[in-house]
């Protein structure tokens, strides 16, 4: 009887479920959602803590007004976590990082509407109850015409329920994602540094090489060397080193001045710790040179040979010197505060004889003279 079936409130559905298009087609619903995460460093250690920038774009404008969730997982999309609003459409997030490995902030919108999602879920309760209700009166109809019509009511309603769910799942769905992944690592040590050039020769550096190339071996435990910089006598500005997984080297552009230099190297990980090494080294491209030398002449016949020697600046190796008398043999001289001494230990015989002399500087600037003294009656 056409009377029971149009008891079912089928225009109450219809208009229910256009409304809800209508909700669909409006501009929430159409929005171009775009997530920018970006965090404070890409690569952090154990122990660091980790700052995340979530901006949410809604058709190029910064997110605002009502009917989005801004959602987010970290460090993968098992942990939920919650975002701090900072402004319209901007959040932060920050946290302890307390293992290693890649992990991931992913940032989603979603819309918000709990009582359109409730109200469809109701739909679709009251459309399921319908069915059964069809279905019952469907098993105990034998007419053909209507069983037909009762077929159609409930194609109609399970077209219904699945546009619904359809709708709903929609409104589930992440509508933008964004996502930013960092590298922990537990490397917590600062990088070493190993046996450097020019190398230490007595209690200073000495270089002879107008051109010398400066180099330190060094080395990092886990996350590798990022940069090694160096500092040329407390210059403003780094140089960064060549570096070449072992050898950091820096070969100067110009010539080395002579004198002094100092030198600072700083070596970075790829986490950031530093390690700082500092040396001097003097540059020394000039030979001693003798200052004075006696006797010239004399009656005594053991004297004091006494040869003056500087070094401007200062690198006069004592172990280098050699003196000669006649065709002796390298003599054993007393060296002081620029003067190297020999005291003729047997008497000679009178007449002249010639002095060789050799010494050097701690970078093998050699210089050489040859003195002849009398001894006379
Ligand atoms: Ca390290
Ligand atoms: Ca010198």
């Amino acid at each position: 009887m056409k009377g029971d079936i149009e008891m079912i409130p089928s225009r109450n559905i219809t208009i229910f479920t256009l409304a809800l298009l209508f909700v669909f087609s409006t501009s929430a619903f159409a929005a171009d959602f775009h997530i920018e995460v970006t965090s404070d460093k890409e690569l952090y250690c154990i122990d660091d803590t980790a700052f995340f920038t979530v901006t949410v774009y809604k058709n190029g404008e910064l997110l605002t007004g009502n009917h989005t969730l801004v959602e987010a997982t970290f460090p993968d999309e098992e942990h939920p976590v919650a975002l701090n609003q900072v402004s319209e459409g901007v959040y932060s997030y920050e946290s302890e990082l307390t293992s290693d490995g890649q992990m991931t902030l992913t940032a989603f919108v979603r819309y918000d509407f709990p009582r359109v999602i409730e109200a469809m879920e109701a739909m679709i309760f009251r459309l399921e109850n319908q069915i059964a209700e069809l279905e019952e009166r469907l098993a105990g109809e034998t007419r053909p015409w209507k069983r037909r019509v009762l077929e159609t009511m409930i194609h109609n309603r399970l077209t219904m329920i699945d546009k619904l769910e359809e709708k709903i799942a929609n409104f589930e769905e992440p509508k933008a994602v964004g996502m930013k992944t960092i590298t922990v690592t537990d490397d917590l040590y600062s990088p070493e540094f190993g046996e450097r050039w020019p190398a230490q020769s007595n209690s200073n550096t000495w270089v002879g090489d107008a051109n010398q190339e400066i180099g330190v071996k060094v080395s990092d435990s886990d996350s590798g060397i990022s940069t090694v910089l160096i500092y040329v006598d407390n210059a403003a500005e780094p140089i960064e080193m060549n570096y070449d997984g072992v050898h950091a080297t820096y070969t100067p552009t110009d010539a080395w001045v002579e004198g002094l230099h100092d030198v600072k190297i700083i070596a970075i990980d790829d986490v950031g710790h530093e390690a700082t090494m500092t040396f001097s080294f003097i540059v020394d491209l000039h030979a001693p040179v003798f200052t004075s030398f006696s006797p010239e002449t004399t009656h005594d016949t053991m004297p004091l040979i006494s040869v003056g020697v500087s070094d401007a600046l200062g690198g006069l190796d004592p172990s280098s010197i050699v003196l000669r008398l006649d065709s002796s043999p390298p003599l054993q001289v007393v060296y002081q505060d620029g003067t190297i001494q020999y005291q003729v230990e047997s008497h000679l015989v009178l007449g002249d004889y010639y002095v060789f002399v050799s010494v050097s500087d701690y970078t093998g600037n050699e210089a050489t003279a040859t003195y002849i003294f009398s001894i006379i009656q």
